[in-house]
């Protein structure tokens, strides 16, 4: 039940009883809605995913998401915000910064936005190059303007350690540290989390293999999302229905919410 005197507390709902040896508990489900990465760059900004090989329009996601925010009654949202710093290790124009793994099959002469290549370290660390994007308190790393922003909702900031990114919401790509969503849906005492946003095969889809991993039922809103690679985007779907993630158009929402 939602405790109108503390935002943050809510009491889980259960019904406990036994059947045979085994104690069953049933729990009302408790919804969160994610939204992933809606940020300026990514829809006419520098990484802008129109310009990427599956051609989408990053846009086209905000009239959907806006409705869903209007008319379903989640207990949470969540806005995420990939929140780069000027040195961070994603974008190709800082590749003289660092050290690349005599393995790496690209150079610092070779490689071009978009290739993977290999940084040394202890463990050597593959990363794809993207274009300087969402560097911190600019523009490009803005919400969309057009997209509705609900009060009660909480921002989740990533990709904020320079060196090493970030796709997942949950947690940076080395899993070195979880973000505040973690924690957050702890609290909130979460049992169904529904994502959509941007980029479909990148940051939509590392968070719902995270959320899955964690035992979250799972939602993508698959109306809701664009990408960066049309095969990348039927992977991502494959490996969400192969790891019991659920694909759903956001018509079916309320009613599997309420
Ligand atoms: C993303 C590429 C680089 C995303 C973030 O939000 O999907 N993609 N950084
Ligand atoms: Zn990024």
């Amino acid at each position: 039940v939602f405790d109108k005197n503390n935002d943050n507390f809510i009491d889980r709902e259960e019904f406990t009883f036994c059947w045979n040896h085994w104690i069953k508990i049933i729990v009302r489900p408790i919804s969160a809605f994610l939204i992933v990465d809606v940020q300026n760059d990514f829809i006419s900004g520098t990484l802008n995913i129109s310009n990427c090989s599956a051609q989408q329009n990053g846009a086209e996601v905000i009239e959907p998401i806006n409705r869903l925010l209007d008319t379903v009654n989640f207990d949470a949202v969540f806005y995420s915000l990939d929140w780069h710093p000027s040195d961070h290790i994603s974008f190709i124009d800082n590749l003289h910064m660092r050290e690349l793994d005599p393995s790496s099959p690209l150079t610092v002469e070779t490689a071009n936005t978009y290739d993977t290549v290999i940084f040394s370290g202890p463990t050597p660390m593959k990363q794809r190059l993207w274009p300087r994007h969402c560097v911190q308190d600019t523009w490009g790393s803005e919400l969309h303007q057009d997209l509705k922003i609900l009060e009660k909702a909480i921002k989740v900031y990533k990709g904020t350690n320079p060196e090493v990114d970030s796709y997942s919401v949950f947690w940076d790509n080395k899993k070195l540290t979880d973000t505040t969503l973690c924690g957050q849906l702890r609290l909130k005492n979460a049992t169904d989390i529904y994502i959509c946003g941007l980029a479909y095969d990148v940051c939509v889809g590392a968070t719902a293999v995270d959320a899955l991993a964690i035992g979250y039922r799972t939602i993508l809103l698959d109306d809701c999302s664009r990408g960066v690679d049309l095969l990348d985007i039927e992977k991502t779907k494959t490996t969400v229905i192969k790891n019991n993630g659920v694909i759903v158009n956001s018509n079916h929402v309320k009613a599997m919410v309420e």
